[in-house]
């Protein structure tokens, strides 16, 4: 039987949603999002999701200019892919989460396929993470959020960043639904293969952690998209880790990184992006997978390098 793919690892080291209040490890300045980013990539990510956020507030913020202190900076020492969020932060205008990637013109972009409720609230029972530390104020904005990706904001976005850049897409899929936006998009001819899914679980609006979820997302991406995708796991909170070992195990790729969880183990906030980084390329190296490089990642992922 040949040997499986090496795995591809995404570390997403910030994000916009957890708060400077919520951990004292996440990375909030241009320069502690670079070296928050080298770390992971010298720990085994070959690809860097990346958000930047106001050094005085540790909001998200869209200004090009500060991804602009970090990207080449974090490329230059790593090579790692660099991957710029679309998904900016509550309130930002669809051309708004366009602005730094249309400056940076990165290898790939995030692209989320379907507009959602994103809740953040405490949740009961085996949904719950481990501790809750968000700010009432923001717990507050998000309940009247609508996390807005609509077919026309798609259009946008690929066409601006695809055709005019040639830049790839991680196609952020929270929900059966979106694979099937996703087939529908790539009917439409505005995207060509190979595409790069990542399925998200355990954000409240989309789908729950559940293996099951798992596995019959992932039929449904083979029945859609058979050989012409690459997929990949991310899950929040506290389900990280085992979301990624599954993702691991059944052929997938996996994503860790502070913007998905603030944990390293049970009530342990994990001290970097790289501790997370290490932990999963520890388990993947355990189950006798390789880890891929930036070069076979890019290889793979048919990016423009
Ligand atoms: N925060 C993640 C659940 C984006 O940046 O475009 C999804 C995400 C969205 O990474
Ligand atoms: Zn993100």
């Amino acid at each position: 039987m040949a040997k499986p793919n090496p795995v591809i690892i995404t570390c997403a080291p910030t994000g916009g949603i957890h708060t400077p209040t919520m951990s004292e490890h996440l990375p909030i300045t241009p320069s502690e999002i670079a070296e928050a980013s080298i770390g992971a990539a010298e720990a085994g990510a070959s690809i860097i999701h990346l958000h930047a956020r106001n050094p005085e507030t540790g909001q998200p913020d869209a200004d090009p200019e500060l991804f602009m202190q970090f990207l080449p900076r974090i490329k230059q020492a790593t090579g790692a892919v660099m991957n710029v969020s679309t998904g900016g932060g509550l309130g930002m205008s669809r051309e708004d989460r366009l602005r730094a990637a249309l400056r940076a013109s990165p290898e790939m972009a995030s692209m989320n396929m379907g507009s959602m409720n994103f809740g953040i609230f405490p949740m009961k029972a085996k949904y719950s993470d481990w501790k809750h530390d968000w700010e009432p104020e923001f717990l507050d904005m998000t309940r009247d959020f609508i996390f807005r990706n609509t077919f026309a904001d798609i259009e946008y976005a690929m066409r601006e960043l695809g055709d005019g850049h040639g830049t790839k897409f991680e196609f952020e899929c929270y929900d059966l639904s979106h694979l099937y936006n996703l087939a529908w998009v790539i009917d439409q001819g505005w995207v060509k293969p190979p595409f790069f899914i990542q399925m998200v679980f355990g954000i409240l609006g989309g789908v729950g952690a559940d293996l099951d979820n798992l596995v019959h997302m992932h039929g449904v991406a083979q029945r859609l998209f058979g050989d012409s995708y690459e997929w990949s796991v991310l899950a929040a909170g506290r389900h990280q880790m085992r979301f990624a070992t599954q993702a691991a195990l059944l052929g997938g790729n996996v994503r860790v990184g502070l913007e998905d969880s603030l944990y390293i183990g049970p009530g342990q906030l994990a001290r970097s992006n790289a501790d997370q980084v290490t932990k999963i390329r520890g388990i993947i190296e355990s189950l006798g997978l390789d880890i891929a490089t930036p070069e076979q990642a890019r290889a793979r992922l048919g990016l423009k390098g």
